[in-house]
């Protein structure tokens, strides 16, 4: 039988330029690392809150997933589907496995959650009188993560033996504290993110993003 190659949404403007803070980041590295060719429909801001698009994403935003009549939304959940039918991204053993799963919800919904509520503090709140005094209670939240994160991990390469979906989802996250400095303060977790970026599949995820914004074919 013929595969369906997977049809991925991503900004057709991004406001990093495709430098790797975009969720269809996430889903790009996923294929890359199981081997699994995709191509890329480009979205437009408008594009994504039209019915069409609403359809695949009821929420209007990328990326979505598409393969075959499957329909899929959240990069998280696109994430553990390709991680479910390929191998390399989690392990066979069932409670590695288990493990590993519990590492993608853990990047998703612990350790995210306050190093987005500061991404967008800096974004959207510079300018109320109460911003000088929210960030430093934002930025300690996000130390109180990373410092147990830091303490887990110590100094291993990975959060549960090998390289996962866990630690994919977990570098794409901490990454978004890129340029803050909040990472200094934890060598492990700097070194940690370096690991994963120096994966040959983060670098053709990262050069095919890029791509879409210099205009130039990916070469790594
Ligand atoms: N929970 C969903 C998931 O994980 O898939 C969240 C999806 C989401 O937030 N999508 C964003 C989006 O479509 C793009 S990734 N936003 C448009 C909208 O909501 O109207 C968030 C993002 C965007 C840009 C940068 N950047 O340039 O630095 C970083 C992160």
């Amino acid at each position: 039988m013929r595969k369906t190659t997977p049809i991925i949404t991503a900004f057709a403007r991004s406001p990093d330029r495709g430098r790797g803070l975009a969720r269809d980041m996430r889903v790009r590295w996923a294929l890359e690392e199981v081997g699994q060719p995709y191509e890329v429909r480009l979205v437009s801001f408008g594009e994504m809150k039209e019915s069409a698009h609403r359809a695949l994403h009821p929420f209007g935003q990328i990326p979505t997933y598409e393969e075959g009549g499957l329909a899929l939304f959240e990069s998280g959940a696109i994430v553990l589907h390709i991680a479910e039918r390929h191998a390399g991204l989690l392990p066979d053993n069932a409670s590695a496995r288990a493990r590993a799963i519990t590492w993608m919800f853990a990047a998703l919904n612990t350790v995210e959650p306050p190093i987005f509520e500061r991404t967008i503090a800096t974004l959207v709140e510079r300018d109320k009188t109460w911003y000088e005094e929210r960030l430093p209670i934002l930025e300690d939240r996000v130390r109180v993560r990373l410092g147990e994160l830091s303490s887990r991990l110590g100094d291993a390469d990975w959060l549960d033996d090998a390289f996962s979906a866990g630690d994919l989802l977990m570098v794409t996250v901490l990454r978004r504290l890129n340029g803050s400095g909040l990472l200094d303060g934890y060598p492990n977790l700097s070194a940690y993110v370096a690991r994963g970026e120096a994966r040959p599949a983060y670098k053709r995820a990262f050069a095919a993003q890029l791509a879409v914004f210099t205009g130039k074919p990916p070469t790594g």
